[in-house]
């Protein structure tokens, strides 16, 4: 009985020490690990949130839209000769839903905000790669190139929940 103790102790010595030695490990750091785990589901959540709203727009962009902001007029100088569109961008979605503009030559699309404060005013044509953050009231001009006779081309807020098309005719 004593030999057995004896002769198996040192395995138990050892197995004692190496367990004392990763509780010490984990215990200094115990704390980084789970502030870096934390941290990480943080930043998910965060991100998944801001997707969840389907925003390719930054958190203070977002709070910026929804705010009033000073009475701006934005107009390019463009080409007289160009026929002018006109969309309202109002708060529960643009007006009229479809524009009708000629085909075969640029389009000067007027985005007119009067007192707006919803995501209608991040306004975006995808196919065109156009994305413009309107002021809360005042018109921007956006130049569409020339379009085939029969092309409906597509517009809508960053979100897309305000939609709408533009019809060209040739
Ligand atoms: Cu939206």
């Amino acid at each position: 009985m004593l030999a057995f103790t004896l002769g198996t102790s040192p395995v138990f010595f050892i197995l004692s020490y190496f367990a004392t030695r990763l509780s010490s490990l984990m215990e200094k750091y115990f704390l980084r690990i789970v502030a870096s785990v934390l941290l990480v589901l943080g930043l998910v959540a965060f991100e998944s949130g801001l997707k969840l709203m389907g925003s390719p727009y930054s958190f203070t962009q977002l709070t910026q839209l929804m705010l009033p902001s000073e009475k701006q007029t934005v107009v390019n100088a463009v080409p007289v000769t160009n026929p002018e569109l006109q969309l309202a961008v109002k708060n529960e979605g643009y007006e009229p839903e479809t524009l009708r503009a000629p085909a075969n030559q640029p389009i000067m699309l007027s985005l007119v905000t009067n007192e707006t404060y919803s995501c209608s005013r991040a306004f975006t044509i995808p196919e065109l790669d156009i994305t413009k953050i309107l002021p809360a009231s005042g018109i921007v001009i956006v130049e569409i190139p020339p379009q085939q006779p029969g092309k409906v081309m597509a517009f809508s807020c960053s979100m897309g929940m305000y939609t709408g098309k533009i019809v060209f005719e040739g």
